[in-house]
């Protein structure tokens, strides 16, 4: 099935937090793509996917990154798509780098940014977010609430 979510990471490393992400949307039947793509070791190739992402079907993107980390706001910044950033914590600081750099955006370019490694709700977020025009995902949804309150 054509991907309907973009999960984008800065670097390979992030991948074991990411592919939590990748597993939500595996539970819910929602089809994605799954690239490393970096704001500043491969600028180029991320203007062009940013770019390319409503035409190719995409409907969230969901960028993960840590240290100075701009890529989810450098994709919100080319796409009218949400995005939804996550902050990945490495050595340094902890991932509070990440946090402000993905959760800080100037006035008219949101990123919605969930908390430091928080891939899952990342995807929880991007599941609610097609729910709006998806009944079976909304129906899914719910039940999956349903089951965190048991
Ligand atoms: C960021 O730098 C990446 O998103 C990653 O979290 C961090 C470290 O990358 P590597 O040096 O492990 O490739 O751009």
């Amino acid at each position: 099935m054509k991907p309907v979510v973009g999960i984008i990471m800065g670097s390979n490393s992030d991948m074991p937090i990411m592919k939590e992400a990748a597993h939500i949307l595996d539970e819910f039947l929602v089809p994605y793509e799954m690239r490393t793509l970096s704001a500043h070791r491969t600028p180029g190739a991320t203007h062009a996917y940013a770019r390319a992402a409503t035409k190719r079907g995409l409907s969230v993107i969901i960028a993960g990154a840590g240290g100075a980390a701009h890529l989810a706001g450098v994709i919100a910044s080319l796409t009218a798509l949400p995005v939804i950033g996550v902050p990945i914590k490495t050595q340094s600081l902890d991932g509070v780098d990440a946090l402000y750099s993905t959760v800080q955006m100037p006035s008219g370019v949101p990123v919605a940014t969930v908390g430091i490694n928080s891939a899952k709700n990342a995807a929880l977020l991007t599941v609610q977010i097609l729910s709006l025009s998806d009944e079976r995902l909304a129906k899914k949804f719910s039940a999956y609430k349903r089951a965190l309150a048991k």
